[in-house]
């Protein structure tokens, strides 16, 4: 979901699941009456409903910073975080067009409900396919780790080794200058985190981008090749 700050924007949640959900408009301030806090949100009088099965709900709000975020689910989270009721979310600065040569959206689900048992996913995918992305451009990393109650380390690898990237924000929060600095490109990733990064590939090669999780049998791989 790619929205422009400042922009009011209303998105309308249809419920086609056999029992009642809530979205959550994870680290976008927002009345808290639309944010999927069921009975606990208000607007007035009125107190957030679950989203009964057949039903909608419409969401209003203005997105307040440009940055990365992401939807999830905030009712039965197991089973519905496990069958990917979940997504990204981009507030671009008005003016600017999302470029997917450039802007890459890397999000970490659990493919169910049982760490033990099912898959990390990278982009809904246990073993996602390769990104091609073009060496002598800036290119921007959206992770966002949206696994229930893992903790992911993602590192960014070449054939050779390590590499650097540029934190550039984090949870959608640009990061002051003296933070936003080259360092090894390795990041321990909690459950609702979002972090952006920057890296300027010089020269063709094969990259990955390896996510293991902290104290489970959990690990899925990201090919890049940069041509
Ligand atoms: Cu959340």
């Amino acid at each position: 979901m790619i929205l422009e700050r400042g922009r009011p924007v209303a998105i309308t949640v249809v419920n086609q699941l056999s029992e009642p959900t809530a979205v959550h408009w994870h680290g976008i301030e927002l009345e808290s009456y639309y944010d999927g806090v069921v009975g606990w949100g208000r607007r007035g009088r009125k107190i957030t409903p679950a989203i009964q099965p057949g039903h909608s709900f419409r969401v209003k709000f203005t997105p307040p910073r440009a940055g990365t975020f992401m939807y999830h689910t905030h009712l039965h989270d197991k089973v519905q975080l496990g069958a990917g009721l979940y997504g990204p979310i981009v507030v671009q600065e008005p003016g600017v067009t999302f470029d997917p040569a450039t802007d890459h959206i890397l999000l970490l689900s659990l493919g169910g409900e049982d760490a033990l048992k099912d898959p990390l996913l990278m982009n809904g995918n246990s073993k996602p396919p390769a990104l091609h992305w073009r060496a002598g451009k800036t290119h921007r990393i959206r992770l966002i780790n949206i696994s229930p109650a893992n903790v992911l380390a993602c590192s960014l690898l070449s054939a050779s080794g390590a590499l650097q990237w540029r934190p550039v924000a984090k949870d959608g929060a640009d990061l002051p200058p003296n933070r936003a600095v080259l360092q090894d490109a390795k990041q321990v990733a909690f459950a609702g985190e979002t972090y952006d990064f920057e890296v300027q590939p010089q020269a063709p090669g094969s990259w990955r981008l390896e996510v293991v999780a902290v104290n489970l049998p959990l690990k899925v791989v990201q090919p890049i090749e940069i041509q």
